[in-house]
């Protein structure tokens, strides 16, 4: 009933609810006929299914982003973090560079590490394995976010072990959940002129699988504003909800926007407000079973993150301290944000501050 177009979705809406609605899996016509919605009728719709969730809560975590290494044996065109392409200033941090920054922020109340690198081929696998074993034997409270799927297929490739080798070893040396870069988008076309030769979207989705597999939960992005189609959106989250089907080990979905700055994409016209709104609204609709929509506000600016509370977004990531990738093409995120700064500005926005931990406890409503 939804595929026969605008006017009748809206009516098929009015006349038979929103709970009704929802109860109909929205397939890949339906979800592209969402886009053409008028704005306000869109964003309740996913406000509702937000709220049927979560009510008013918004979930943050005091968290901080480290990136060990931006030397990179890949070439992603989107990138402005590898240290092969525009940014010259190569860096590799060794095991107590990390841990001093891992004893900081344990001082500060941190809950969670997210450790994303490069793809450094001059390193050991020890370099990238052992440290996550040295921070959970001395944090061992410290939630440990480490290894994209990008990360574990080259750690595949260039160490000559497989996938599940590289994933037990994470599970031995401590890893609690994988984070959800990598992904970019799951198109084979569009992957093919953003991010060749890096992991594809079916090796993606199976390192994924096997880690569900193993009991343990992931994340997962989408990479959007660049020259991907509304079409590519839908068809990566569509992908996406067929292995939450199988699985249901992803925590979250973060729509990433597009950073402009000091890459090789050369886009031109950065994503409007409206369309990130929109695409926040339409993924909350689609991903009907990710429970957790972020608003990642490293890449969507705060002010943008706390109107995507009303668009479906009930997750804010967290106060991140620092964080290298999304700076480096432009996202004003480096220092992070004060905790109570950031709740207040959940709370002035009219939700409720929640915090989780990593794998969506409720710790404290604030
Ligand atoms: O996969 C790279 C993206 C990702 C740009 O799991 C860019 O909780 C925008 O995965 N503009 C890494 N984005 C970051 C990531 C992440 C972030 C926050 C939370 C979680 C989580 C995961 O950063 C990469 C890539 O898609 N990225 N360059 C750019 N120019």
């Amino acid at each position: 009933m939804l595929s026969q177009g605008f006017l009748c979705f809206s009516e098929f809406v009015s006349s038979y609810g929103i709970i009704q609605f929802m109860n109909n899996r929205i397939n890949f016509d339906e979800a592209l006929a969402l886009y053409d919605t008028d704005f306000f009728e869109l964003g309740d719709l996913a406000d509702a299914a937000r709220q049927e969730r979560h009510g008013k809560k918004t979930y943050f975590n005091i968290n901080r982003h480290i990136n060990p290494t931006n030397v990179c044996a890949d070439v992603c065109l989107f990138c402005a973090y590898s240290a092969t392409r525009k940014n010259p200033n190569q860096y590799t941090m060794t095991h107590e560079d990390i841990l001093k920054i891992v004893d900081e922020i344990d001082k500060n109340g941190a809950k969670e590490v997210h450790i994303v690198s490069a793809h450094n081929p001059n390193v050991t696998l020890d370099w990238y394995l052992g440290i996550f074993k040295k921070i959970k034997t001395q944090y061992p409270h410290l939630h440990v976010k480490a290894l994209t799927a990008a990360e574990v297929d080259f750690l595949s490739r260039h160490h000559g072990i497989t996938y599940d080798e590289v994933l037990d070893l994470m599970v031995e040396n401590g890893v609690d959940s994988m984070p959800g870069g990598g992904a970019e988008i799951f198109d084979e076309g569009v992957r093919e002129k953003i991010c060749k030769g890096k992991v594809t979207s079916d090796q993606w989705f199976e390192i994924h699988r096997k880690w569900h597999e193993r009991g343990k939960k992931s994340n997962v992005t989408m990479l959007f504003g660049h020259i991907e189609s509304r079409e590519h959106r839908i068809d990566h989250m569509m992908r996406i909800r067929e292995l939450q089907d199988i699985t249901g080990g992803f925590n979250c979905f973060i729509p990433l926007v597009y950073q402009t700055e000091n890459n090789y994409l050369n886009i031109k016209e950065p994503i409007t407000a409206n369309e990130i709104l929109k695409t926040m609204a339409v993924s909350r609709l689609v991903l009907d079973n990710v429970s957790n929509l972020k608003a990642y506000w490293v890449t969507s600016t705060v002010n943008l993150a706390l109107v995507a509370q009303e668009f479906g977004a009930n997750d804010l990531d967290g106060t991140i301290e620092k964080e290298s990738i999304n700076s480096a093409a432009g996202a004003k995120s480096a220092n992070g944000v004060d905790v109570k700064d950031f709740t207040d500005l959940i709370k002035n926005s009219g939700f409720i501050p929640v915090e989780r931990d990593s794998v969506y406890n409720e710790i404290k409503v604030w």
